[in-house]
């Protein structure tokens, strides 16, 4: 764990920090094209194949039934459930509100009016990692901004376990999301069936969701196939923090963000010396205390707790880190959120953790990793969802029109075009 002045960090340190998760996609690529070319060309055996080969799974079936959801439903403990429909119906809230308008219209000058409708997409994949742990609440995350952007094919991936059974809650969080379809397949195989489709797997249009670095490097690989949301790989966190800031629980954001992955990214910023040395004392006192021990203390190692001078350096950073997660636990939180252009979900007060965002608050916790926040937003209802421009013209408006659409397409040497306009008016 790095701890230091942020403007004493060398070359090599802040580049770690703001370059990090760079390269690893082109380390992996000639191993992912290829699994891609033989699930195109082979569909369900491939499929079949690399679910034995990665997971250790004979399947037969690809699909897991609609009984087997119920059942898988059926078989949680019903407070549980209760925790997945509460947090399924605030992320469902959070994503209405940000439905578009309906079909508008301007009147631009007399007789143009121009406007935008706004359509769903057709069909839509998400991607459920399991592997290291399962994700019920990454299905909650994709799928329901899906159907609630009115997705007509809305279908789930996710690896089942050795046994070739998917876990019953992703399944039932698959359900209550309204998932239409749910196939056991995972990594690169599962992003090549629903890029291309197979005999059993619904080509989609888009496939969004989290994944590892195979996973990230498939969706980049089928886009010319599917649409894809963005990279979201290993999670991270930066905590903006001044004296008003509680090390307890600065300390035990940051080990959240360490038990994902031995890749993922926990750092603080802070104007506070004192706030500094007791973050450390706790995160190395936390981090004895956590279960995930090894995964902890091993991306911990990526961890980094930098002392600035001011707070417009505290925010410099975080804008140049661009993090997935930013926490912003200061005295006067509107000033720093007004500085801040980049970042995927921000977390405001010492009461917003980011898990309240990985399940519940509503917002999504599908997000750029790795400083892509920098370009792309987080999952939200836009991705699941397009705009057609329309233009209504009356005689008179073409009119005030034609003389320079006349002008321009003959200097482009397309006389048909100049035409279309003359004809109206002949
Ligand atoms: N923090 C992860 C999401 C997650 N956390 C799922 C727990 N489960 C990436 O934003
Ligand atoms: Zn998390």
């Amino acid at each position: 764990m790095l701890y230091k002045k942020l403007s004493e960090l060398t070359d090599e340190e802040k580049n770690k920090l703001i370059g990090r998760g760079g390269g690893d996609l082109a380390n992996v690529e000639d191993t992912v094209a290829a699994i891609l070319e033989d699930v195109k060309h082979n569909g369900d055996a491939a499929l079949r194949e690399y679910t034995k080969k990665f997971d250790g799974a004979d399947i037969e079936a690809i699909e897991v039934t609609k009984e087997e959801i119920d059942e898988a439903a059926a078989s949680i403990d019903l407070e549980l459930m209760k925790h997945l429909e509460f947090a399924a119906g605030n992320i469902r809230r959070f994503h209405e509100a940000q439905m578009p308008q309906k079909t508008w219209f301007i009147e631009v000058s007399p007789g143009i009016e121009l406007g935008q409708k706004f359509t769903a997409l057709e069909s839509v994949g998400a991607y459920v990692p399991g592997g290291r742990a399962s994700y019920p609440s990454t299905a909650l995350m994709t799928i329901v901004p899906a159907k609630v952007a009115g997705v007509k094919n809305v279908v789930m991936c996710t690896p089942s376990g050795k046994d070739g059974k998917v876990n019953p809650l992703t399944l039932a969080a698959a359900k209550v999301a309204g998932a239409d379809h749910v196939y056991k397949i995972g990594g690169v195989q599962a992003v090549a069936g629903m890029a291309y489709g197979t005999e059993t797997v619904m080509k989609v249009d888009k496939i969004v969701g989290p994944g590892n670095v195979f996973v990230t490097s498939a969706k980049m690989q089928v886009r010319d196939m599917a649409e894809i949301d963005f990279p979201a790989g290993p999670s991270e966190v930066l905590i903006i923090a001044d004296d008003s800031c509680n090390a307890r629980m600065a300390a035990s954001d940051m080990i959240a963000q360490a038990e994902h992955d031995p890749n993922a990214v926990s750092v603080i910023v802070t104007t506070s010396e004192k706030l500094a040395a007791d973050v450390k004392a706790e995160v190395l006192k936390q981090a004895e205390e956590t279960l995930r021990t090894e995964i902890v203390n091993t991306s911990l190692a990526n961890a980094a707790i930098l002392v600035t001078d001011s707070m417009e350096e505290c925010i410099k950073f975080s804008n140049e880190f661009a993090p997935e997660h930013l926490e912003i636990m200061v005295e006067n939180d509107d000033e720093v959120l007004e500085g801040i252009e980049h970042a995927g979900s921000i977390f405001v007060g010492n009461y917003a953790p980011v898990p309240v965002g990985d399940y519940a608050s509503g917002t999504n916790h599908v997000l750029p990793t790795a400083g892509y926040a920098r370009i792309y937003s987080g999952l939200n209802l836009a991705h699941f969802m397009k705009s057609a421009s329309i233009q209504r013209i009356s005689k008179k408006g073409l009119e005030t029109l034609k003389d320079s659409v006349i002008a321009l397409a003959e200097k482009e040497g397309l006389q048909a075009h100049a035409d279309s306009i003359r004809t109206r008016f002949e």
